[in-house]
């Protein structure tokens, strides 16, 4: 195998001229004339093809980008049985050994912003010297070199976003190898590129339409905005043009929308029939009607949204209103709190709701589940982590308390307030808000008498927790002050029914009235 360059060939006397369009990503497999670019001169929009086949390992140019006969467009992997015609094809082409490194696993996380480039072209580096930093939602994390080497390409900037597998920086790994070592050897260093960041298919384009996509409809197909090579990549998949989405240039369609839109499909995310699409809210300029400030949602919120707006549109939800008697549980909640205190544990009410929870979760198996990525089956879990809705200053987490059945009230409280410290701080780790079963949103803190909370999807249920307010209650031929703490369970009625939702919270009632049960021998 070698890299092999590819350059803009001889386009006349221009020079400069924009690229609207960049057809192949990294990782595409190429014959040779397949179109890399096109270009847009004053007169006229041309391609520039492949001119030897091969796999695309680095894309240099991006669509606005402005060119001139000779720069670089891209590196191609060529087969050393192809390497002699590719010298026929291609005469100013290059030999180079090149090692990619690429973002590693970092969890759920996607488009995680680069908030840090520690290297540029040129600079040496040792094994674990950091290449950049990555911002998640909470926590930041160096992304470091494999090994020594030197940096031929930096192939992200400092506000870029990045998931997975995405190539961060080319290594001439020639330099990199120690003496004596071979470049093959180092070559095989390199990761394999994950399924998941290959956006654009391996395989050249099958030449029959997919299965399941809509019909073309061809007036809509030739209104569309896109390019002659565009154009044929969606007749090979049989896409109709009309109902792609343009991320280009003045919305113009990219090979990259077509693939993205057939993925969608495929998956699901997105009907395949033309039905009627989820309604508009209309589009107001709100400034017309006073003064506005614009202010950007945070990172957490452009997580959390999406997956909070999935959740809504995808799982029926209903909630379950009930109250849970906590007079006895409260009263003994404050005459602990000293001696919980002095155990380095801060005991709120939240800590009892959630060895509460373990309970009813053991006692209702069915909430302690999530649906299988089919909906075929049930997904019952033999393992109790439960996540908490914390408020931060930079919008909504949830921390995950793993293995809670296997830890007391004491210990609960403290992770509870450790989390929620770190929470605020902005420094909970990934790693600390994920696997949760089944999730608790206490609002009691604050206020309120009920609320619906959104389910945390793939859970099954969420329980909602308002302000516990002393109310009189009709007992032993009368009414007695006790304290009531409103619970509001959402839950997922393709796999709970009601029965089982008022049993559930009847459950957790009957829990938290029987207090002693839920403190452990070493705070009575
Ligand atoms: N009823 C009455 N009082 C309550 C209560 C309830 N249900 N729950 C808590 N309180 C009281 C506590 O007893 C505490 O008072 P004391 O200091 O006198 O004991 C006070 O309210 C404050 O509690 P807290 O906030 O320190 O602790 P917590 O365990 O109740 O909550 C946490 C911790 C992380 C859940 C909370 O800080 C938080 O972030 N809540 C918001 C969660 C949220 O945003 N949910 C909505 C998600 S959907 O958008």
């Amino acid at each position: 195998m070698a890299i092999k360059e590819v350059r803009v060939p001889d386009i006349g006397d221009f020079t400069n001229v924009e690229i609207i369009e960049v057809m192949v990503s990294a990782g595409d497999v190429l014959s040779p004339e397949d179109p890399l670019i096109t270009l847009e001169t004053e007169k006229a929009a041309m391609d520039v093809p492949a001119p030897f086949a091969g796999k695309v390992e680095l894309i240099r140019v991006k669509a606005g980008d402005r060119v001139s006969q000779g720069d670089l467009i891209a590196m191609i992997e060529v087969a050393d049985d192809d390497v002699a015609s590719a010298k026929e094809s291609a005469p100013a082409e290059k030999t180079a050994v090149i090692q990619f490194v690429e973002v590693p696993d970092i969890g759920d996380f996607e488009n995680v912003d680069v908030i840090e480039v520690h290297v540029s072209v040129g600079d040496s580096v040792v094994a674990e010297d950091p290449l950049i930093t990555l911002e998640t939602d909470k926590a930041a994390m160096d992304v470091p070199a494999p090994a020594a080497g030197k940096i031929v390409q930096v192939l992200v900037r400092v506000g870029d976003k990045v998931s997975q597998g995405d190539r961060i920086v080319a290594m001439d790994a020639i330099a990199a190898a120690p003496p004596g070592e071979s470049v093959a050897t180092k070559q095989a260093v390199e990761k394999p590129r994950p399924a998941a960041a290959a956006v654009t298919p391996q395989q050249p384009a099958p030449k029959a339409p997919a299965a399941g996509l809509p019909p073309i409809d061809e007036t809509t197909f030739a209104a569309a905005h896109a390019g002659p090579s565009v154009r044929k990549f969606a007749r090979e998949l049989g896409v109709d043009l009309g109902r792609v989405q343009g991320s280009g240039n003045k919305s113009r369609i990219t090979r990259d929308d077509i693939t993205a839109f057939v993925k969608a499909i495929m998956s699901g995310a997105m009907p395949a029939a033309t039905g009627p699409a989820l309604p508009e809210v209309p589009r107001i300029d709100f400034a017309k009607f006073g003064a506005v400030e614009i202010k950007k949602l945070s990172r957490i919120q452009k997580i959390s949204g999406p997956r909070l707006h999935a959740s809504w549109v995808n799982l029926p939800h209903v909630t379950q209103h009930d109250q849970a008697d906590i007079t006895e549980l409260e009263a003994r909640r404050k005459e602990l709190k000293a001696a919980a205190m002095e155990q380095g544990a801060k005991l709120t009410p939240l800590a009892f709701f959630v060895k509460a929870c373990v309970s009813a979760l053991q006692e209702f198996p069915g909430f302690n589940a999530s649906l299988d990525a089919d909906k075929e089956n049930l997904v019952l879990k033999k393992y109790f982590h439960i996540g908490f809705a914390a408020d931060t200053p930079n919008g909504l987490v949830v921390p995950v308390i793993r293995d809670a059945d296997q830890k007391d009230l004491l210990e609960i409280a403290r992770e509870l307030g450790d989390m929620a410290g770190k929470a605020r701080e902005g420094k909970l780790p990934g790693e600390a808000m994920r696997g949760g079963c089944f999730t608790i949103s206490s609002l009691g803190g604050i206020g309120g008498t009920a609320f619906t909370p959104i389910i945390n999807a793939p859970e099954v249920a969420i329980l909602g927790i308002s302000r516990a307010a002393m109310t009189p209650v009709w007992r032993d031929d009368q009414f007695q002050p006790r304290l009531l703490v409103p619970l509001s369970l959402s839950y997922d009625h393709r796999v709970i029914d009601g029965a089982s939702a008022a049993r559930f919270t009847t459950f957790l009632g009957q829990v938290l009235a029987d207090v002693e049960a839920l403190i452990p021998d070493s705070l009575k």
